[in-house]
């Protein structure tokens, strides 16, 4: 043990620690100090960042031994609290800097520092101090995080009025469509918001601390699994395997398509026979301490036979391949599209035709925060299981087949969340911890290291496409052809509905008269396919956008003229034959040609015999909502107190269900004129909250919001009296008028059919990408140095959220162009290994414009926005390059070494 006399925030502490305890440990479970985050815990994200002596620390990576006597360290709790925040703090709840807020602590307290030292930094300053220090974010696309630090540093000078940066909500008292900050904001920014890994320190005694024991090959049988080491290891209380979980040991993908080959019953929660892909989970070691639980996991004897590992879908159809679930083909469902005529002969016939092979890969999605959850029985006997799933309803009934359990008495809650951008769509720990609980029958803890997040949570399914285009000499497209491969990993789980994106959204924003395509869904042993923000229009549009580019060039038109013929018009159908809700594209357009031609001339000026510079374009469309009728259910309810409250499963991935609920309560209450201060909200515990369904394709403002907006207008008619006034609480009571209602809503809408035509979604958002490209002919080197969108959205809920959904995701969209990648499981199981892009790859100069057209099924006129802005911005940044030298890339990422090919190739 080590013991120093130190100073934490102006406070003398006697640290008594063993030397290779980390300084983020000592100060959060030692002093409680949670607002120091431990993400990636290998210095790479600076989410733990401190202050010691004057100097920024990653804390998860300096260990005790370090410290000297009289050390002084600083941590956000230092900084600033919720009753008086620090004016970096109040720049963060104005620009919306802080969306799931995990990583807006480590940020903080590193702009203090860079404020301290250079209170007059420049915006590259600012830029250069956070690549320095390796402060990542993957919500924000970090422009609002140097607007906030100028804004800081502008009143810290005394340049700027610290009151201009708190909001002001206006003289109609209308909240929405303004800059109303988020109400986690303060907790976020002052770091006493408590993510799961904070609430796992702060849970009783007796709370066992889990380690999984997992698979390091990809494809194996389990000849036998021998624990008995282990359970004599020091702390143990049990050995969890798949002989103690009482169900069926599957969790089930509720297979959504009747011709699916597999039944849904394929992912294991712990192995059994056999292991299907890297980290599956094996056993579970369940002890005293994190640290004895994963000395004991290292004693489990896991006894394999290695089975030939299928890596990608080619591998997987190969004739010789093997079933890797026995019974069930790899090639386990088909989705075919037929929309209008044959399209043969319109290609036999056709003045221009072109054709191509994409490919997009295994982006990973890079939360900061790892996954982590924590179950217990309640004091009725239920089990409760707390994690970041954004799909409460959804992965109760998914994991309780599995463990045994009567969904009646469990309980799902979602914890405050780091970000999953989808990847929490599928459960991950949650049976695990349940199956944990069960097996104990104590409180049950798992926080996985970022190495685990990386390789043992789901993944973008790659999509291998060839698409053909036919049109017409003057450029109108006649018809289209598409053949995609879903390479989906071992478990089917929404694999077949993310195979019916290929039908919906190959070709999306296009009137395109005649389609004939076929998608396929393929098992492998890579990692296992989750949904990720776009979920599969990330795919499906790369493959049409970059080919519109290519018909552009074989017709020798301009690439936007092109688009602007072809898109939704009066008498258009998309893909699925669906008349889109709004044609508010040729606006879209409209409002970007300028920006569009301004880029042009800008690139043509600034590219150099070294640097090329370029510009490229790409349409992106997405649909709000699952499939068909989705429906969802709230509460709202008036309390004694004249305040309301909302009770809703708006699951928050970072992106702001509670500005989101907020905003929609607030606007549908407007009669009453009640202040935003007096809704409360109650989101994510199936205890209290009806199924307001997931958090995925973009549906909440749409399908949640219109469940919010139908249960205050019910809640308004009760209160409302002949006279046009309202009634009180009291006197709600005292006529016997419910003063709870249920606000429910389902889209009209229709599932698509085995051709793939239907209509699917009741609102769809539209947009617009321009991508300014510089490529350094010597090294093949892409940077993205502007990128602007104009987006329809509809009428925006909150601005706030709605610039920040779309700078995050346009971020999130060049890394998936130039740089992200989980194929390599060693290489690209870290941040910077996998290419997560850090302030300097993402440009300052982001520039976002609105066409507001109010949606007829949206509530108060919005569509969604959360996956928009990665719908195909990448398909812009890859013809950019091609605009810049000439070099078409087809196969994301367009890392350096396949751009220098193309020019060596050219030459
Ligand atoms: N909004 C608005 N006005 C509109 C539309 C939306 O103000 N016209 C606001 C909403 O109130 C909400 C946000 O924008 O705060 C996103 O709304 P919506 O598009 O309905 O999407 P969801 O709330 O259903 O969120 C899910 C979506 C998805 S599917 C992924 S994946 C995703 C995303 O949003 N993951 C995210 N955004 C993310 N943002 C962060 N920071 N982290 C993630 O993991
Ligand atoms: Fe410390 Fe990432 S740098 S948690
Ligand atoms: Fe930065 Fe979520 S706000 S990681």
């Amino acid at each position: 043990m080590i013991k120093r006399m130190i100073h934490v925030n102006g406070a003398p502490r006697m640290a008594i620690a063993a030397p290779e305890t980390t300084l983020a440990t000592y100060l959060r479970e030692s002093l409680g100090l949670t607002s120091v985050k431990v993400g990636c815990g290998q210095g790479h994200c600076g989410s733990c960042n401190v202050i010691v002596n004057g100097k920024l620390i990653r804390s998860c990576s300096y260990k005790m031994s370090r410290l000297n006597d009289s050390d002084s360290i600083t941590t956000l709790e230092g900084i600033g609290t919720p009753d008086n925040l620090h004016p970096i703090q109040v720049a963060w709840l104005a620009h919306g800097a802080a969306q799931c807020g995990f990583c807006s602590p480590g940020f903080i307290v590193s702009t203090k520092l860079l404020l301290d030292t250079n209170p007059k930094p420049s915006r590259d300053d600012v830029r250069d101090w956070f690549q320095k220090h390796r402060n990542a974010c993957r919500c924000t696309g970090y422009k609002p995080l140097v607007d906030a630090v100028m804004d800081a540093a502008a009143v810290l000078r005394g340049e700027k009025k610290l009151d201009d940066l708190y909001f002001q909500i206006p003289a109609d008292g209308k909240i929405w469509g303004t800059k109303y900050p988020r109400p986690s904001a303060v907790a976020k920014v002052t770091g006493t918001l408590d993510f799961g890994a904070d609430l796992g320190i702060k849970m009783p005694e007796g709370t066992l601390r889990l380690a999984l024991v997992q698979a390091e090959v990809s494809h194996a049988r389990i000849l036998g699994i021998d624990t008995s080491e282990a359970e004599k290891m020091p702390g143990v209380v049990k050995v969890v395997t798949h002989k103690d979980i009482k169900g069926k040991n599957r969790i089930t993908g509720l297979i959504t398509f009747p011709t699916n080959k597999g039944d849904g019953w394929d992912r294991p929660i712990l192995c059994d026979e056999k292991v299907f892909q890297f980290g599956d989970a094996i056993a579970i070691v369940c002890a005293d301490t994190e640290c004895h639980a994963k000395a004991a996991a290292a004693k489990v004897k896991v006894d394999l036979e290695i089975l030939p590992a299928y890596m990608s879908a080619p591998e997987a159809m190969a004739e010789d391949a093997m079933e890797i679930h026995p019974g069930t083909p790899n090639v386990y469902f088909e989705q075919k599209i037929a929309k209008g005529e044959d399209s043969a002969p319109i290609f036999k016939k056709a003045d221009v035709v072109v054709e191509d092979d994409f490919y997009v890969g295994r982006q990973p999605h890079m939360p900061i925060e790892p996954d982590v959850g924590f179950a217990f029985f309640n004091e009725e006997g239920k089990l409760c299981i707390h994690s970041k799933s954004i799909g409460l309803h959804l992965h109760m009934y998914m994991i309780a087949p599995g463990l045994g359990m009567d969904p009646e008495n469990m309980i799902m809650v979602q914890n405050p969340t780091g970000g999953t951008f989808g990847y929490k769509f599928s459960p991950t720990m949650e049976a695990l911890v349940g199956a944990a609980a069960i097996a104990t029958g104590q409180p049950v803890y798992l926080n996985y290291t970022w190495f685990q997040q990386q390789t043992y949570t789901g993944k973008r399914s790659p999509f291998f496409m060839n698409v053909r285009f036919a049109a017409t000499k003057d450029g109108m497209l006649q018809a289209m052809e598409s053949d995609w491969t879903v390479d989906h990993g071992p478990y089917s789980e929404f694999g077949d509905l993310l195979t019916l994106r290929g039908a919906q959204f190959i070709g999306a924003g296009y009137n395109i008269p005649s389609i004939r395509g076929i998608g396929r869904t393929v098992c492998t042993n890579h990692a296992w396919g989750s949904a990720f923000r776009g979920y599969g229009s990330p795919q499906s549009e790369f493959a049409s956008e970059v080919l519109m580019d290519e018909l552009a060039d074989k017709l020798g038109m301009d690439p936007l003229e092109l688009r602007y013929k072809n898109v939704y018009r009066e008498g258009s159908t998309t893909p699925t034959g669906q008349t889109p809700e709004v044609l508010s594209l040729p606006e879209v357009l409209d409002k970007a040609r300028p920006m569009y031609k301004a880029a042009k001339e800008h690139a043509a000026k600034a590219s150099t015999a070294e640097v090329k510079r370029g510009v490229g374009i790409s349409l992106g469309v997405y649909g709000c909502g699952l499939d068909g009728p989705d429906t969802a259910e709230v509460y709202v309810e008036l309390n004694p107190d004249a305040t309301v409250t909302v009770y809703a499963t708006w699951h928050d991935h970072g992106q702001g269900a509670d500005i989101g609920t907020l905003a929609t309560a607030h606007e549908g209450l407007r009669p009453l004129g009640i202040r935003p201060e007096n809704i409360k909200l109650v989101l994510n515990d199936t205890a209290v909250c009806p199924n307001a369904g997931p958090a995925g394709g973009s549906r909440s403002q749409v399908v949640v919001g219109r469940a919010i907006k139908a249960g205050c207008e019910l809640l308004v008619g009760g209160m409302r009296k002949k006279d046009g006034t309202f009634r009180t609480y009291d006197e709600m009571k005292a006529e016997n008028i419910a003063v709870k209602y249920s606000g429910k809503w389902s889209a009209p809408c229709t599932d698509c059919n085995a051709d793939g035509q239907g209509n699917p979604f009741a609102a769809y958002m539209y947009g617009l990408f321009i991508a300014e490209v510089a490529v350094e002919l010597a090294t093949g080197k892409t940077t993205v140095e502007k990128i602007s969108m104009v987006g329809d959205v509809g009428e925006i809920a909150n601005k706030l959220a709605v610039d920040g959904q779309l700078y995050g995701g346009l971020a999130q969209a060049i890394g998936l162009a130039l740089y992200e990648d989980f194929e390599d499981i060693k290489k690209h199981s870290t941040m910077p290994g996998a290419g997560f892009p850090y302030i300097k790859q993402i440009p300052d100069d982001i520039v976002l414009e609105y066409v507001e057209t109010p949606r007829p099924e949206g509530p108060f006129g919005a569509s969604g926005v959360g996956e928009l802005p990665l719908t195909c911005p990448h398909a812009a940044v890859v013809n950019g390059i091609y605009n810049a030298c000439g070099v078409r890339i087809t196969k994301l990422p367009a890392l350096p070494e396949k751009v220098l090919a193309g020019l060596k190739a050219k030459k």
